[in-house]
């Protein structure tokens, strides 16, 4: 065995974005690439020496061989221990919770989470810290900083680990533990949730199906649901993880669920639908004749959680993501507990997650998660709303009825322009901010003044760090928003992601369609950015 020093050159392109380098496989197949990154990584971290990193991936193409690679220069920089899920296969929260529970220095996650795989697909390299959370920006700043003049790696000439068999190795002298992906994980949500009451529930003949859309939760999904709270076998469908997740696009949403969406609306359907995405820290979330907004069901989750006995006594604070709507902040308000409103990104909640200041977070983008790991976590949430549902003994759609009823109705929307050109996207809302100063104070149709118009700026209140340029928002006086800002996850072009939102009183009209609802500001919005003229698109690529 001998480690090795080789040298190289840099690339000009390892700029982590929301959630880590996320890049087209044959961009991380250029020579080097992926060692000149996670050299960069190590170099920008202190003291791991003979300590234990965490590795995993969603199973997607190219997991394999970044693994090996990582391990074997794991081993040449000098870390003691590397945990890695058979066969390769971690679940980011799942991920999260080894870092945790095994108290490593870090971990380095593999995915390209909701985007699809296989050779022409996408993948990913995230380092997360010891508190099982994302790197913050300090440390993916000096990885970025030290990718761009990289001169060598170091790596182990040693053979493969054998990922498939559990147990303990050795790689140049560093111990490789082969662990079981679920085990920890499985036992850390039964420690959270009422498993007798959800189990009592399916024998009453409550009726589920669960997406694994091909990804990471199948594995997850089926030990949990059918194996511990006694689903019936088929509950969990696409439940084998593939490399190109069966040429689908692991992105649970209306679009790519779609099937599953018009299987609920159905008489004969089942009473709740559920999906996770790529590496199984999304979830999408369906009750019978209701589709449950990821913006909505943060307010229900934490409005509810006192029914779970890993919440019981109560929740700290809540924190969303800036363009989240505003209907957890009632949720926060009536239970008069902390309220955080963060830019987008998960490792914005780390601080206040470490520093206990809120308990459950969550985004629009279809991420909901607690104080259990650092991560959004796809199947936390299905659970929490599960052991709801068991408690309340009432259907997905009688409890979000019953929450507008209590707290009003935020009508929300987000519409996304994706593979735009990089230029036009970001000359578009460079103009719209440069207006910002002049829109407050002024009306627009009936009803719309605007209240303030700004690029939020975060005050992170437990380190005092600062985020600027975090997106564009219009707030009105009645409470509506109009957020406008890019995509950090795209790989291809620029993705716009425009967000609106309206909001009708507990004693007001909460049984619009949606769009309809929103159709005023998604005027105005278009109308202040120049957003279809500009991009040339008559439509958004998506609309969730
Ligand atoms: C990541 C981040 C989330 C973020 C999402 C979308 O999720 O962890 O915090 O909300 O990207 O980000 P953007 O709007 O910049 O594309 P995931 O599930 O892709 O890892």
């Amino acid at each position: 065995m001998t480690i090795q020093t080789i040298n190289t050159t840099p690339y000009d392109d390892q700029k982590p974005g929301t959630s880590g380098l996320r890049k087209r496989v044959k961009v991380y197949q250029q020579e080097n690439y992926v060692e000149n990154y996670l050299q960069a990584i190590f170099d920008s971290l202190e003291d791991f020496q003979g300590k234990t990193l965490v590795i995993g991936g969603d199973g997607r193409f190219y997991n394999d061989v970044a693994i090996q690679t990582a391990i074997r220069m794991a081993a040449a920089n000098g870390f003691g221990k590397v945990i890695v899920g058979q066969e390769g296969l971690l679940s980011t929260p799942a991920a999260s919770h080894l870092i945790r529970h095994y108290k490593a220095f870090g971990g380095l996650v593999l995915s390209a989470s909701h985007n699809p795989g296989g050779p022409d697909g996408d993948f990913g390299i995230k380092y997360n810290i010891g508190n099982g959370g994302p790197a913050p920006e300090k440390i993916t700043d000096a990885v970025f900083a030290r990718s761009k003049v990289i001169e060598s790696y170091k790596i182990a000439n040693e053979r493969d680990v054998e990922l498939g068999r559990l147990g303990i190795q050795n790689s140049a002298g560093m111990i490789v533990e082969v662990v079981d992906p679920v085990a920890d994980y499985a036992a850390l949500m039964e420690t959270l949730f009422d498993f007798p009451a959800i189990e009592a529930l399916f024998a009453s003949g409550f009726r589920m199906t669960f997406d694994a859309m091909h990804a990471i939760t199948g594995p997850y999904a089926h030990a949990i649901l059918e194996g511990r709270l006694g689903a019936p076998v088929g509950t969990v469908v696409n439940g084998k993880p593939l490399p190109d997740f069966g040429g689908g696009h692991p992105d649970p949403n209306l679009v790519y669920c779609k099937d599953m969406f018009d299987l609920l609306m159905t008489p004969e359907g089942p009473d709740f639908g559920a999906a996770s995405d790529g590496d199984g820290d999304r979830n999408l979330i369906i009750g019978k004749n209701r589709f449950v907004t990821p913006s909505d069901s943060l307010a229900l989750l934490a409005a509810n959680a006192h029914l779970a006995p890993g919440y019981k006594g109560g929740i700290a604070g809540i924190a969303r993501s800036m363009p989240t709507s505003a209907a957890a902040d009632r949720v926060a308000e009536k239970l008069g507990i902390e309220m955080h409103e963060t830019p987008t990104g998960w490792k914005f909640f780390g601080n206040l997650l470490d520093a206990g200041r809120v308990t459950i977070c969550g985004e629009e983008s279809a991420g909901t998660g607690s104080s259990h790991v650092r991560e959004k976590d796809g199947l936390w949430a299905v659970l929490l709303w599960l052991n709801i549902v068991a408690v309340r003994k009432q259907s997905v759609d009688e409890i979000v009825r019953e929450h507008w009823a209590t707290y009003g109705r935020n009508y929300y929307t987000r519409h996304d322009y994706e593979e735009v050109d990089a230029g036009i996207a970001s000359g578009l809302v460079d103009d719209l901010r440069a207006k910002l100063p002049g829109l407050v104070g002024q009306n627009f149709g009936d009803d719309l003044q605007v209240a303030y118009a700004d690029d939020f700026t975060y005050h992170d209140p437990v380190d005092g760090s600062t985020s600027a340029k975090q997106g564009i928002r219009i707030g009105f006086t009645d409470g509506s928003r109009i957020v406008l800002r890019l995509s950090g996850t795209g790989t291809v072009g620029a993705t716009l992601r425009l967000y609106l939102e309206n909001y009708e009183a507990a004693d007001g009209r909460h049984d619009l369609e949606t769009q309809s609802a929103l159709e005023e500001l998604i005027e105005l919005a278009d109308q202040l950015s120049g957003l279809k003229q500009r991009t040339g698109r008559q439509e958004p690529s998506v609309i969730t």
